[in-house]
């Protein structure tokens, strides 16, 4: 195998597939980002503004050239104004994403999307509950109304402990309409408008807080409401879960209100037929990235891998077509899939692709179009060429699908153990670790050596997005994971038959974290920044990343990034982030890429939280 192939990922499934590539002279994102060589400096810097049209204007970093751009703009402002543009851009993903849920929500409840229905009755009557409503068309509009409420708070921050709560009307950053905060992002960045980086990035935090408390809460709770809870389930993840004898469909993006149809019509026996019919087995879904986190915790679904697998699929050969809705779908699948016979289709009028099919998916209409979509993969399976397809042999068994409701049964109906555990030091504290791959960062390297550390010092260790896939992979969401845990971690996992890394969803469910943090701190009698805690984004990328960064610091806790936010071209807002942040909100940023290190930062910072809690 070439050095190239093991030097950019650490998933031996993704290495054959690297090598394949390289051979058949296939590009992908790794060879992207080489080509890119030397990336713009004022970019990575964070110090080139384009906000209006007397620039595009940029900062010199050496302190010769102009310090100030047209308008007057110093590095400070811009460098804030374009923080604040990544966040604004990654709550409106997450939170357009819940919007469309909610719609649908509202739908079947006045009896309309038909190919829907409520599978967890319980959590929408709880959810009732806590918006005091009587009915479930009430609760659809009163969601709703979360997004363009024109006075907050918005509902689920009453979900926050009582001493967060406070110091977010203190600091002001009590988000209220999701839309409302996400639009006065764009409005303070707009020129000449809001030019104090502090105020700037005050805006950030409550803009994210109505992503995370608001726009993803709402997501994964409506999710949950329509295609269940979910429990923990065993499957399995990476490019082996493709089959060679069936049709593949791949599934990638992140709303489940299409991968849950395709999962469906797949499984329709008239489907299953017309596959056989045309010389297939049957049809294997696999997921990609969030949406593949969806299906692969609610039903099992086998998942192909994270982001910087999703052209190594296509170029496995054995993909008969590829089906994405919105987030995290790299422009360059359409040409790769014109290099094989994958049927690139893409289904969101939110997103097109070049080179994709476009079959456009409605609420109304949901199981047809999936029908319709699922026949196009079948019919497209004679076109493949066997002498082109190649799988790698590698899979691992995965257990996932650990709500906080799950949590708790698995803990026996209440949190207390975990807290006993937590107290007696069998449990070191909590690391949350989430977020993207990045070519910038050996594929999966970050991932699973932050957490083997974590775990091995005791640390329960909770995941979400590409970091469940690639713990996944790495045979770590397993329950004999638990011997690679340190010895208090171990007898717990062992004692309840769970893994020590806990799969809790893809990045909208980092809301679950939320909701699991504000108990225990509840628990406890402190604030959630008092909890021996940590999160970390070992190879994150996007700007809904940025939002999640955000929002959770916001909420108290501290978090390692593994790449390097365009920020250091004002070493202002740079010590805001990093140490300002923790005076005001008891929890900051720090920049870590190698994961040993990284482990260290978060361990050192449970143990001082111990220690302050007289643990
Ligand atoms: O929402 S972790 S690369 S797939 S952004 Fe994207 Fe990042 Fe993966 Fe999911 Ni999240
Ligand atoms: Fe330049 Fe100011 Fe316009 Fe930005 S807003 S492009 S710094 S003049």
């Amino acid at each position: 195998m070439s050095k190239n192939a093991r030097d950019r990922s650490i998933d031996p499934a993704s290495q054959e597939m690297l090598a394949l590539a390289s051979r058949a002279g296939l590009e992908t994102a790794w060879d992207r980002l080489e080509k890119q060589q030397p990336q713009c400096g004022f970019g990575e810097l964070g110090l080139c503004c384009r906000n209006c049209n007397m620039g595009p204007c940029r900062i010199d970093p050496f302190g010769e050239g102009p310090q100030r751009g047209v308008c007057g703009a110093t590095a400070e402002i811009i460098v804030a104004r374009n923080l604040l543009r990544s966040i604004a851009a990654g709550a409106a993903a997450h939170s357009d994403h819940a919007r469309d849920v909610a719609h649908i929500f509202k739908l079947v409840s006045q009896g309309k999307a038909t190919s829907y229905s409520i599978t967890d009755k319980a959590k929408m009557e709880r959810l009732m509950k806590e918006y005091g409503v009587a009915d479930q068309i009430a609760l659809a509009e009163a969601i709703l109304s979360e997004f363009g409420k024109q006075d907050g708070p918005i509902k689920f921050v009453s979900r926050a402990p009582a001493k967060r709560l406070d110091l977010w009307k203190r600091l002001g950053i009590e988000p209220r309409g999701i839309d409302r905060e996400i639009v006065e992002c764009m409005h303070r960045t707009h020129m000449g408008v809001d030019n104090d980086p502090l105020n700037l990035i005050l805006q950030g935090l409550r803009a994210s807080l109505a992503d995370g408390w608001g726009g993803s809460m709402i997501a994964t709770e409506l999710q949950d409401v329509l295609f269940g809870t979910p429990v923990p389930t065993f499957s399995e993840t990476n490019l082996g879960v493709l089959e060679k004898e069936k049709v593949n469909i791949v599934v990638h993006g992140h709303e489940p209100i299409l991968s849950q149809m395709i999962v469906a019509a797949a499984s329709d026996p008239e489907m299953i037929d017309l596959a056989q019919n045309q010389g297939a087995e049957g049809i294997n879904v696999a997921g990609m990235c969030c949406t593949g986190n969806e299906i692969l915790m609610r039903h099992g679904v086998p998942s192909a891998g994270n982001f910087l697998q999703q052209e190594l699929a296509v170029a496995t050969g054995a993909v008969d077509a590829m089906i994405v809705d919105v987030q995290c779908v790299m422009p360059a699948l359409g040409a790769l899939a014109g290099c094989y016979h994958t049927k690139l289709i893409s289904t969101s009028p939110k997103a097109k692709f070049p080179g994709a099919t476009h079959m456009e998916f409605h609420e109304e209409t949901a199981y047809d179009t999936a029908r319709s979509i699922v026949r196009a993969g079948i019919l497209n399976f004679k076109n493949r060429n066997p002498s082109r397809v190649h799988i790698p042999e590698i899979k691992s068994k995965a257990m996932v699908g650990f709500s906080v409701e799950t949590i708790v049964d698995a803990l026996g109906g209440s949190l207390d153990p975990l807290l006993g555990a937590i107290k007696s030091g069998a449990i070191r504290g909590i690391g949350a670790v989430v977020g993207c791959n990045n070519p910038k960062i050996q594929h999966d390297f970050g991932h699973v050596n932050l957490v083997r550390e974590l775990i091995k010092k005791n640390v329960l260790v909770v995941t979400t997005g590409c970091n469940a896939l690639a713990c996944a992979k790495a045979e770590l969401l397993q329950p004999e994971a638990a011997d690679l845990a340190g010895d208090g971690l171990k007898g717990i996992c062992k004692a309840l038959g769970i893994p020590p890394v806990l799969h809790m969803g893809s990045c909208v469910d980092i809301s679950r974290i939320l909701v699991a943090a504000a108990a225990i701190a509840d628990a406890l009698g402190v604030d959630i920044s008092d909890l021996p805690a940590a999160g970390a984004a070992p190879e994150w990328m996007s700007e809904k990343a940025v939002s999640i960064g955000a929002y959770v610091i916001g909420s108290g806790v501290f978090t390692v990034l593994g790449t390097v936010p365009p920020v250091l071209g004002s070493p202002a807002v740079a010590a805001l982030l990093t140490e300002g942040a923790k005076d005001v909100l008891g929890a900051s940023f720090a920049v870590e890429p190698d994961p040993f290190k990284a482990a260290s930062l978060m361990i050192e910072h449970i143990d001082e939280q111990r220690k302050k809690l007289g643990l």
